[in-house]
Formats: structure tokens, sequence, C-alpha cells
């Protein structure tokens, strides 16, 4: 163990690491568009252990409007720094502040920003129409990565939606991570999408997808559905620790491979809801979606409020609590990179 830790601090060297930011951070341009707090610009410069958040979990979510503080008090308190990330009246910022948040909570305009919603919004915002919007973990993710962030932890990926090889409704999350090199800390993805369909998918983008083995044998481990801890899909990867999560991510970095990562972290075995329990209301928030019209970006916030009213407040403690458990797990990540890169 010692000597892989040994070869890694090796090859980081400081020029390894400058040519691994992607050449557009390096513009003018960009740094010009892009704010990014002085905290946290500081602590990308000087490697500390730096963990992205997404906005669309607190302007679309519905978990609640002290999300975003309790979200960056754990980052802190597990040893990192938090990089809330959003267009904020057309800027696309990274380290956002929870008063900027809460005011894009109380914004009904607020959109729902994925990657093709960014240079929409920034140029609206430069020619003086100024929108917020909470990003995806696709629009996070593209924005971290501009920024030098490596580590993002979240709640759970989009994926491929059900009927999705007729709809052709597969989350830009997807293919944000066979094209941006951003490390994803989430619990899988929802039970109401085509699990297998996503990891297909995943493969063919080239994302690494590895879940937390928790001391069970590789060849045990299924790829996590969010509240459920099982999907009934063998994960393609686990990994041991957050050290060896560190140690791949930094291999993906010094061999310049430039798509994007995803760790599965599976809920709390007190908190999970087994797949069985929620299946009904699934396949009737799903029918329902459907029925109104509810397709693209609206089905997911849709759906996770249906199943909300449907299931009651046992569905949005375990959110809450599999979001928390996916930042502190990142935060650990972020902290062995760090420690590998010194
Ligand atoms: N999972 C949640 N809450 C959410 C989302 C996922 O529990 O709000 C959001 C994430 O931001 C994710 C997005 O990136 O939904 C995926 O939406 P779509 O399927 O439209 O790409
Ligand atoms: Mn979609």
């Amino acid at each position: 163990r010692q000597t892989a830790s040994a070869q890694l601090r090796l090859r980081s060297s400081p020029h390894l690491q400058r040519r691994s930011l992607s050449a557009a951070a390096g513009s003018h341009a960009v740094r010009n568009l892009l704010q990014v707090s002085s905290e946290v610009a500081d602590a990308v410069a000087n490697n500390k252990p730096v963990v992205a958040l997404e906005s669309t979990i607190y302007t679309h979510g519905a978990l609640g409007k002290d999300l975003a503080q309790e979200h960056e008090d754990l980052v802190r308190s597990s040893g990192g720094i938090p990089a809330i990330i959003a267009v904020v009246e057309g800027v696309p910022k990274v380290g956002v502040s929870t008063e900027e948040i809460m005011r894009m909570i109380e914004d009904e305009g607020t959109v729902k920003a994925s990657r093709r919603d960014i240079a929409y919004l920034v140029g609206m915002g430069l020619a003086g129409r100024k929108m917020n919007g909470g990003t995806t973990i696709a629009g996070t993710m593209l924005l971290a990565r501009l920024a030098g962030i490596r580590v993002f932890g979240t709640g759970g990926l989009g994926g491929v939606h059900r009927g999705g090889e007729n709809s052709l409704d597969v989350s830009a999350d997807l293919t944000e991570l066979g094209r941006t090199r951003v490390a994803v800390v989430s619990s899988g993805c929802k039970g109401f999408l085509d699990i297998p369909r996503t990891l297909e998918f995943l493969e063919t983008q080239g994302a690494y997808v590895g879940t937390y083995a928790d001391g069970r044998a590789a060849g045990k481990v299924d790829f996590p559905a969010f509240w459920a801890r099982d999907s009934g899909v063998k994960s393609p990867s686990v990994y041991h620790s957050e050290r060896e999560a560190a140690a791949i991510i930094l291999a993906q970095e010094q061999l310049g491979i430039e798509s994007g990562m995803l760790f599965a972290n599976p809920i709390a075995e007190e908190f999970a809801i087994p797949a069985k329990e929620m299946q009904g209301h699934i396949d009737q928030a799903v029918a329902e979606a459907d029925q109104k019209g509810f397709t693209g970006s609206a089905n997911t916030p849709y759906v996770l409020q249906r199943l909300k009213q449907l299931f009651g407040d046992r569905i949005v403690a375990a959110n809450k609590q599999l979001v928390r458990a996916n930042i502190v797990r990142a935060t650990n990540i972020a902290v062995e990179l760090s420690r590998l890169l010194k």
C-alpha cells in the first residue's frame, strides 16, 4: 500500500497537474465569464479537498430550504471545502452562497439547467435578461470541470427512462459522464429509471461505474437504486475504500482520459426502502407523468414530487439521508485525493 501511494505521489508532478486542466479552463474568455469564489479558487490551486454540490437538488428537489446550508456544513465538518454550483442571474458561479440559493428557490422562474442550458442562460444574462439556473448533475459537472474541481457529491444520477428506447429520454447526465472528467458520488439512480439500459449506456460512453462494496464480495454487489440498496443488476465494478476511489480518479487524470467516473454509494440499511415496497407507487407515478404529459426535463421532478405524496415522509427522510452520506463519502474521497497529490 505504501508503495502504491509513493508511486502515485511521484507521478503527480506540477507539470502534469497543470496540463491536466482542460484547455478551456485556462483561457481568458472562460476566466472572464466563470465566477469562482476566492475560497474555492485558492483551494483548487493548492489541491485542497474541494467538493462540488449541484443546485437542482435545491431549486427543483423539494427537500427543504435549509438543505444547501446543511450540505455546506457537512462538507466542512468532514474536512473539505464546499463548492455549490449554479447560474445566478446569468452568471455561472462556482462557490455560490446559501443566500443566493435561497433567492433562487424563491424565484419561480429558476430553470433546471443541464449542459444545453448553460450558454443560453449566460448569453441571455449578457444581453440583459438575467435568469437563474439550478444546475443538474450534467450542468454541475461541466462547470466543476472548468473550475478544476475533481469530486462531486450528490443524490441520484439521471438515467435512461423506462421506454427510453422509444422516447429517447436519456438523461444528459450520462453523456456528460462520457465527456467530462469529474468523479460523481451518487446512490446509483432512481428505481423508476431503466437501470439495465442506464448501465449499458454508461459503458458505451466509457464512464467508469463502481459501487462501494461495504464488506460484500465483489460478485454480490448490485448497482444501487437510490432508496433501495439493490437493483437486481450487478455493479460493473466495486471499490473498497475512499483511498481506492481517490487512486482511480488520479489514474484517470494522469492517463489523460477525459471521461467522468461514477462512484455509487448504496443507501444505509436502516434508511433503505426495498424496491418491492415501492414498485406499486413507482408504477403509478410513472404512468401518471406519462398521461399528464410530464416528459423531458419535467419528468423527474414530477415523479419525485408524486412519490413524496404517495409514499410520505419516509421517502423524504431516505432521500435526505442518502445525499448526506454521499456528500460525506465524496469529501472523504477528496481528502484522500488531496493527500495523494501532496
Ligand atoms: N435525483 C434527485 N433529485 C433531483 C435529481 C436527481 O433525487 O432533483 C436531478 C439531478 O439534478 C439530475 C437530474 O441531474 O435530476 C436529471 O434530470 P433529467 O433526467 O431531466 O436529466
Ligand atoms: Mn430527460
